[in-house]
């Protein structure tokens, strides 16, 4: 094997971060389809459980989930420009808005996938994995496979009494995004990075590709669907540069401060429950998908979600860059934070660490 490998799927919201970094990079890899047979044999025995994308290296080593695909790809390589910002403060933010778009922005993008788009999710589910079949039977067979995924709105929070938020704090977070998007090519300068990946995720495979949702894209924020375009073609492919001495765009805050609104809540809930299961678990231990039942509350819509421990491991990684900061690099992460409407995250700790251990997150 001389390259790398990515099994994953168009339709797939973290398949497309993957291949977003991987076709800025530049490296060599070849994507296959996860097909039934690509569970049965590559993902399962390697990973433990159904999910993608799932990568391999030049050397045989498989890995599952988008960060560390894209961790160990960076080392590999060791290649300029880096995928992380260099510089802390730059650096923070890629790892708060990283957890927003892959965490957060999973709402409006399976509410729109599942409520405006569920036959052609259907199809599309089918057609990956079984493409030999005729469109009707794979229709079934998406059905039958797609349901886990459609399952999963009441999870995250995605009901009646939400989505009225749901789509309005979405159509606000489009015009917020356009308004960055006037001024700068991407999220931190005029190159993609980690944040730029993890946006392109949602905004790509489900709020841009599914019919219905790229048409919404199209007509409130065509700015968006030019980003989506550029980053598809590969995001300048490691040219431009991120903004000097480490500057966070202005234009940011209107989306951190949403972040801080929406998101940072429901992480504080979850990490609540999280401590309460960690005062009885042991180093190693596998910490649950789901820790119990939390309430989320988006543009005064609210209603019940399960908290979901993942976003934790996604938090312990923004708060590890704040917590190495220096005085001043920390003053200035701190006057943004008060900008944002973020004080809780100053003060705010983990109750236990959190690793990842053979694809899982585990007690540390
Ligand atoms: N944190 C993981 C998330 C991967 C993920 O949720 N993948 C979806 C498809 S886009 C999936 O296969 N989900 C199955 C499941 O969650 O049970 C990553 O970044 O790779």
């Amino acid at each position: 094997m001389t390259s790398y490998t990515l099994y994953g799927a168009e339709v797939s919201y973290f398949t497309g971060k993957a291949r977003a970094y991987l076709d800025w990079r530049g490296v060599e890899y070849t994507e296959k389809p996860a097909t039934q047979a690509v569970y049965r044999d590559v993902i399962l025995p390697n990973v433990g459980w159904p999910v993608i994308p799932v990568a391999t290296l030049p050397d045989g080593t498989v890995i599952q989930d988008t960060t560390d695909i894209i961790g160990a790809i960076e080392a590999r390589e060791n290649a300029q420009p880096p995928a992380w910002p260099a510089s802390p403060l730059q650096r923070f933010v890629a790892e708060l808005l990283q957890l927003y778009g892959d965490e957060w922005l999973m709402l409006p993008a399976m509410h729109y996938r599942w409520n405006y788009n569920e036959d052609w999710a259907y199809s599309e589910f089918g057609a990956l994995s079984a493409p030999d079949q005729t469109p009707e039977q794979q229709y079934e067979i998406g059905r039958k496979n797609g349901a886990r995924f459609k399952g999963a709105l009441p999870i995250l929070g995605v009901s009646a009494d939400t989505v009225p938020g749901i789509e309005k704090s979405y159509e606000a977070f489009l015009s917020e995004f356009s308004a960055h998007l006037d001024q700068y090519p991407y999220l931190l300068g005029s190159r993609p990075s980690l944040a730029d990946f993890a946006f392109y995720g949602p905004l790509y495979a489900h709020l841009y590709r599914d019919p219905a949702s790229g048409e919404l894209m199209h007509k409130l924020a065509p700015k968006v669907a030019d980003w989506v375009e550029r980053m598809k073609a590969g995001g300048g492919k490691g040219r431009g540069e991120l903004l000097s001495d480490d500057a966070v765009p202005e234009t940011l805050e209107p989306i951190l401060h949403r972040q801080m609104q929406e998101q940072l809540p429901a992480i504080m809930a979850t990490s609540a429950l999280y401590n309460d299961w960690a005062a009885n678990a042991a180093s190693g231990d596998r910490v649950p998908r789901a820790l119990g039942d939390i309430t989320i509350d988006i543009e005064g819509h609210s209603g019940p979600a399960k908290a979901r421990s993942f976003p934790l491991w996604r938090l312990q990684a923004a708060l590890d860059v704040y917590g190495s900061m220096n005085e001043a690099e920390r003053a200035r992460a701190d006057a943004l934070l008060s900008r944002v409407g973020g004080e809780d995250l100053k003060t705010f700790c983990l109750p236990a660490r959190l690793k990842r251990e053979n694809c899982q997150v585990v007690l540390a």
